[in-house]
């Protein structure tokens, strides 16, 4: 299986070009798992540290699923770290985006659909992966409709893949609906094929939805007026409209993931192209609004490594060991906490570059602001 490639497999595929990225930042996605119990997270979160093999032993321990988890895996030369059971405001100020992890045969449950609702006020870029489709109960298009009843019934919930079953009704892989290629997971490796005239038929319906989303969501002119007029699109103009939709938050995509045989896991590699393409990177954030601790305002900050530290802590355990989301800056071995306590860091493990482990002499709090003591900065915009 092809490992870290240059460019996506999906670009690669139709020979596209990669974009160069200079923000120091830009290599690195910082995303949350979410959804109902046992809707698989853990299961998705290994899945995508498994297709690593310096990742396996990283891999998260059924005993200790409940705790919050960090998984970070290098795909094209991206640092993903993925969030597991953390807390769901952490998650919200501290994501760059959200993945729903939904199972194909369980349904929502009514704290998932809140969040949802919440992340489309705060225009939070997500998506959804539909899983468990190797049960004989899941079916991936009613669970489609049952989301775009729940979630949204405007254009902008958008499915990009259906499933596709081998001989014996296993779940092979994946027709993804704006290249019409199949991804199979049935070949020792994964394979990326075009489909055949068989194949196009059916999924001629779920394409046609998908470029009339398409057509009310995206800001190219050009495509829209070509869409309008009924002309095919370009794959390429679809793709980057689809991609740019979804890192903007305006379209949010869904895809599925499954299980066959000998622990196979399909559609990951699918995922991980889509968290690197479709999902924004730190670069594109705004630092949260700070204030100095006496409550003077400060003008904003930029998201850049070079700007004045602005952390939050985001977990904060009784033993010390804190998980630290940096906004902007680096932290230090002394940082101000919340404008009024210097604290020490013993020990750092970095996720990425900007979501840290720390060790601290003393205990810290959820959602205490990090800065430097030179610097003394509370972050303002946070509801807890
Ligand atoms: N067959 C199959 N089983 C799956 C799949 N995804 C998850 N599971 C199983 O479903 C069960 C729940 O999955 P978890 O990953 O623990 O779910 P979770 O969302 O992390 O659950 P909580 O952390 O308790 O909320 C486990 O037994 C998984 O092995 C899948 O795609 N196919
Ligand atoms: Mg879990």
């Amino acid at each position: 299986m092809p490992h870290e490639p240059m460019f996506g497999l999906r670009t690669q595929a139709l020979n596209g070009e990669a974009v160069p990225m200079t923000h120091p930042w830009s290599n690195d996605r910082v995303i949350g798992l979410v959804g109902p119990k046992g809707s698989g997270k853990t299961f998705l979160l290994n899945a995508l540290l498994g297709t690593d093999p310096e990742d396996l032993e990283r891999l998260v321990d059924e005993d200790r699923s409940d705790e919050p988890t960090v998984g970070v895996v290098t795909w094209r030369e991206t640092d993903i770290a993925l969030m597991d059971n953390l807390d769901q405001e952490a998650l919200l100020h501290a994501a760059d985006a959200l993945i729903f992890v939904i199972a194909s045969c369980d349904g929502v449950d009514a704290e998932t659909a809140e969040l949802w609702q919440r992340c489309a006020e705060e225009e939070i870029p997500r998506f959804v992966v539909i899983t468990k489709l190797d049960d004989e109960r899941a079916d991936m298009d009613e669970t489609v409709a049952v989301l775009r009843r729940l979630f949204s019934d405007g254009p902008e919930l958008i499915r990009l893949t259906m499933p596709v079953l081998d001989d014996d009704e296993e779940l092979a892989g994946f027709i993804d609906l704006a290249t019409t290629q199949i991804w199979n997971w049935t070949t020792p490796e994964l394979s990326i094929i075009e489909s055949d005239p068989e194949h196009v038929g059916l999924i001629a319906e779920a394409r046609e939805d998908l470029i009339s989303d398409v057509a009310m969501i995206s800001e190219d002119d050009k495509l829209t007026n070509a869409l309008m007029l009924g002309m095919q699109p370009s794959i390429d103009a679809l793709m980057s409209a689809l991609e740019e939709a979804s890192i903007n938050g305006d379209a949010q995509l869904i895809v599925g993931h499954g299980l066959r045989e000998n622990d196979v896991t399909v559609g990951t590699e699918f995922i991980l192209d889509l968290i690197v393409d479709a999902l924004p990177d730190p670069s594109l954030r705004l630092c949260p609004v700070v204030s100095s601790p006496d409550g003077t305002a400060q003008l904003p900050i930029d998201a850049d490594p070079q700007s004045p530290l602005v952390a939050e802590v985001i977990h904060a355990d009784a033993d010390a060991l804190s998980l630290v989301r940096i906004y902007s800056g680096q932290l230090s071995e002394q940082v101000m906490a919340d404008g009024n306590l210097i604290i020490t860091i013993d020990d750092e493990t970095a996720m990425t570059s900007n979501l840290v482990w720390i060790v601290t002499e003393e205990p810290l709090i959820n959602f205490m602001t990090l800065s430097s003591p030179d610097f003394p900065l509370i972050i303002q915009n946070i509801n807890v």
